[in-house]
């Protein structure tokens, strides 16, 4: 499976100092072999990509956001998926590959958006971020509903496909065919951003 889809890519320029990368989910058991919900090679790819982006953006590593799955042991969100990320184990790590800066922002999540029952929206509006990269796993699910409500806040959203996967080229594909259509998301690869 690979990363690239029909999508048509553009070329996007970003100010670093208003822009803030989002690293969604990047976590054992989602982008290991042995984890509870795991995406697949795709996940390994994304890791190297997004690996790549933090070490030759110019975006300060204190906008950079890892979020986090981050559940209870009951929480209702295992009647739609196998226990995964639950707090506090080895699986819900971030990692090792993409090591978490001391400056850089955490956020634990319950639910799908990284907005949703956090102060994310609060961290990015008191550094002024008007533009979120928005990266990791999984395209169709909590990238896409981190996208959505990124958009619903009125940030602008820029998506490197190379940065992101999922569990098939089908979801993968209409996870960004979604946040280009329907949130105006901008569709690119990592190596089309340009900085100003
Ligand atoms: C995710 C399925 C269940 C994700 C989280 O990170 O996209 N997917 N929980």
């Amino acid at each position: 499976m690979t990363t690239d889809t029909k999508i048509e890519v553009e070329e996007v320029t970003i100010k670093p100092v208003e822009t803030a990368i989002i690293i969604v989910d990047m976590q054992k058991d989602f982008c290991y072999e042995n984890g509870a919900l795991y995406v697949g090679d795709a996940a390994k790819n994304a890791i190297k990509s997004v690996k790549s982006l933090l070490q030759r953006t110019s975006v300060s590593q204190e906008h950079w956001v890892f979020t986090q799955d981050w559940h209870r042991d009951d929480d209702p969100e295992f009647k739609i998926w196998p226990k995964h990320c639950v707090a506090g184990t080895d699986g819900a790590e971030i990692v090792d590959e993409l090591g978490v800066p001391e400056k850089s922002y955490v956020v634990k999540k319950r639910r799908y958006s990284a907005f949703f029952g956090t102060d994310l929206d609060l961290y990015l509006r008191e550094r002024d971020i008007v533009t979120l990269i928005v990266t990791g796993v999984v395209t169709n699910i909590c990238v896409l509903h981190t996208a959505a409500d990124a958009v619903m806040h009125g940030y602008a959203v820029v998506v490197p496909e190379d940065c992101v996967a999922a569990t098939s080229d089908y979801e993968q594909e209409y996870g960004l065919r979604h946040m280009k259509s329907v949130l105006n998301a901008k569709i690119t690869k990592s190596d089309l951003i340009k900085e100003q």
